[in-house]
């Protein structure tokens, strides 16, 4: 194996700055076979591009995604585009051999995460490593409520409730933006922020989501444009065009999962002062872990196995050397932020093309998280009625 591996990043908005800025800095910090180096960013307006080229030291910047994969000097493909790119970028980069590392949701529906399932399948056997970036998995406190959970320190699960907060559409002249737009977005709070639940829910318990009873509201179907560079939080100015929400702001449902835990979920962009509150407490028989990324180096754990005078949950500030990733980083106690997922995310990538480790999520667990988001919608479009999640791996 080469001693580099040479990335092209798809998509320069927010994801594709985050993954350039991880790309860089996770060999300055962690220890890792192979050196990942961005060659080349893509992205649709080629001044962009080369704008965030240059910011992050990105050598080459380019506005045609189909000649960078076509490149011979390309290892991998990080795809940081809105969903309804990505099964066509994916399935270009995985028949030209590419490892692919890909946003989520893994796609805008099921079908296409079905044949990207198909191709990082076919393409796994040569040796080619597909990914799903659910970034919180590598959030080191939830990392470390999996570990406990598996150690078996929370003892039989009987509930998970989650709950992914955001706020940025509370005011009604928020502009609109793609994540607004089901052709380009797939769904709204649902599978943007809902389906970080979804797999952080499944990933913690190591048990799958059967069936699904949902609702979905848009409160506010109409938005002012606003050039899409201004990003999440931007204003328009007074007189704007306006353009029609074609997605959920709101998502929320119940969920059965395969070990017979009862799922409680809800997913909104109006949860008006929570900026990013993602949410996630399971209950079992031993004890309970919860976690919110408001305070993401914390871990709450309560042991139900103390004397009852004991009990109750305590603090574990996630941030010694033996808790995952947090000793590649500073003194315990100095804290991480969101970046540092990220930085886990391509750490991850990367050892698991050297072989050292396995590639998680796989497409395969990524498309079963679409089939939940499908079931969630078909539930929500037929009164809540119970639906079975076909397909559950
Ligand atoms: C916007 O809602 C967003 O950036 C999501 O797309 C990310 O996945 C989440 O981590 C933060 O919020």
């Amino acid at each position: 194996m080469s001693r580099r591996l040479r990335i092209a990043i798809i998509g320069t908005g927010f994801m594709g700055r985050m993954h350039a800025h991880a790309w860089r800095t996770a060999p300055r910090f962690f220890d890792l076979p192979v050196e990942p180096e961005v060659v080349v960013l893509a992205g649709s307006d080629a001044q962009r591009a080369a704008d965030a080229a240059s910011r992050f030291g990105i050598a080459e910047s380019s506005d045609d995604w189909r000649s960078v994969i076509a490149r011979d000097d390309i290892d991998a493909v990080d795809i940081c585009t809105p969903g309804d790119t990505h099964a066509e970028i994916a399935l270009a980069a995985l028949d030209a051999g590419r490892h692919v590392l890909c946003e989520k949701p893994l796609a805008n529906d099921v079908a296409d995460a079905d044949r990207m399932t198909d191709a990082a399948a076919a393409a796994t056997s040569r040796g080619v490593v597909a990914m799903c970036g659910f970034s919180y998995r590598r959030t080191p406190a939830l990392a470390l409520a999996r570990r406990l959970i598996e150690e078996g320190r929370i003892g039989r699960i009987r509930h998970v409730r989650a709950q992914y907060l955001q706020d940025w559409l509370t005011d009604p002249e928020a502009p609109f933006t793609w994540r607004l737009d089901r052709d380009r977005a797939g769904s709204g709070a649902l599978g943007d922020i809902g389906a970080h639940s979804i797999d952080a829910a499944q990933w913690l318990t190591g048990a799958r989501i059967t069936s699904v009873s949902g609702t979905l509201r848009t409160f506010v179907d109409e938005r002012p444009v606003l050039d899409e560079r201004v990003g999440l939080g931007g204003r328009a100015g007074a007189g704007a065009a306006t353009e029609r929400v074609t997605v959920d702001d709101a998502a929320a449902f119940t969920a059965s999962f395969s070990d017979g835990a009862l799922g409680i979920f809800e997913a909104t962009r109006m949860a008006t002062g929570h900026r990013n509150a993602n949410r996630i407490e399971i209950s079992g028989d031993r004890g309970a872990v919860a976690f919110d990324f408001s305070h993401l180096n914390d871990l709450l754990f309560a042991d139900a196995t103390l004397p009852a005078g004991e009990q109750g949950f305590r603090r574990i500030d996630a941030t010694e050397p033996e808790h995952p990733y947090a000793g590649a980083w500073w003194p315990a106690g100095h804290g991480l932020g969101y970046e540092h997922l990220f930085t886990h995310q391509s750490v991850d990538f990367v050892r698991a093309v050297a072989g050292e480790i396995e590639a998680h999520p796989s497409f395969a667990e990524a498309a079963g998280v679409q089939r939940i988001l499908a079931a969630v919608e078909e539930s929500a479009a037929s009164d809540s009625r119970s639906i079975r999640v076909e397909g559950v791996i």
